[in-house]
């Protein structure tokens, strides 16, 4: 079976509305004119809350074949959560994929594995995309321990759902130490991780389920390393920090696959 490749922008908490607006109208200047084909692949904005109704806006208006993502969202349905926002708001305004368990949030927000899994479960009930960042600190890939540790994730994160919520959803190698730092994990770094991920979908479900859920790599991607991490065979996009804030860096990552 073949994977439809995602390449997705995490934007962080970077970029108000205001300059999402120009941000987005340069990524449209730098696409437009060259032919996208939405069937090679997608590309996500995954953006702040607040940037989420003007992006979709400016997705809409300029014609740009744009998924609409958000970073976070509560694993309740409604109620006395201050500060927090649910799936069925995110759905209302037409995001289609929620980040859930990003390190930033298991490391400064205390996220667990089981907190990840309830937000997933509430992602997919709301009939959004979500997807799942799993990945080792360095403490755990010097000692050897990354496949592991990352495989716990995996079996942690994905408790209780069905085959056909797996099929469909993406989950993100994301190695902490290769996040924000330039370091980026070797292609064959990154394959055997992900490799391991796949086999473990496969054993925890069925090798159809296995073969169709999409795995990204993410951290320190840009246009000059994304052709060696994706010629990995189970690499089927990426999840972009910092060069997704650029521009023709982003341009140049999301137009890989066409
Ligand atoms: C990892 C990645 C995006 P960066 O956090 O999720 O960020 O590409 O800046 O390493």
């Amino acid at each position: 079976m073949t994977r439809k490749p995602i390449m997705a922008g995490n934007w962080k908490m970077n970029v108000d509305h205001i300059e999402a607006t120009g941000l987005v109208e340069k990524l449209h200047y730098t696409l437009v004119d060259k032919e996208w084909d939405p069937k090679k692949s997608d590309a996500v904005l995954c953006v702040p809350f607040t940037d989420l109704r003007t992006v979709k806006t400016l997705i809409d208006g300029d014609r740009l074949h744009f998924g609409l993502g958000a970073q976070n969202v509560s694993q309740h349905d409604n109620g006395a959560y201050t500060g927090e926002i649910s799936t069925a708001m995110l759905s209302k305004l037409g995001v289609q994929y929620v980040i859930v368990g990003h390190s930033e949030r298991r490391e400064y927000y205390g996220e667990t594995d089981e907190i990840i899994n309830a937000k997933a479960k509430k992602v997919l009930a709301a009939g959004m995309t979500p997807i799942i960042c799993v990945g080792e600190g360095l403490d755990i890939r010097k000692a050897g321990e990354h496949v592991e540790y990352t495989l716990n994730q995996v079996r942690g994160t994905l408790a209780d759902l069905s085959a056909e919520q797996v099929a469909g959803l993406v989950i993100a190698y994301e190695p902490v130490w290769a996040i924000g730092t330039g370091e980026v994990a070797t292609p064959d770094d990154a394959q055997e991780v992900c490799g391991a991920i796949r086999r473990e979908v496969a054993a925890l479900y069925d090798e159809p389920t296995a073969e169709s859920v999409r795995i990204q790599y993410g951290g320190s991607v840009k246009s000059g390393n994304v052709a060696q991490i994706m010629s990995q065979p189970d690499i089927d996009g990426a999840l972009v920090g910092g060069a997704s804030l650029q521009p023709d860096e982003f341009a140049a990552i999301v137009r890989f696959y066409q």
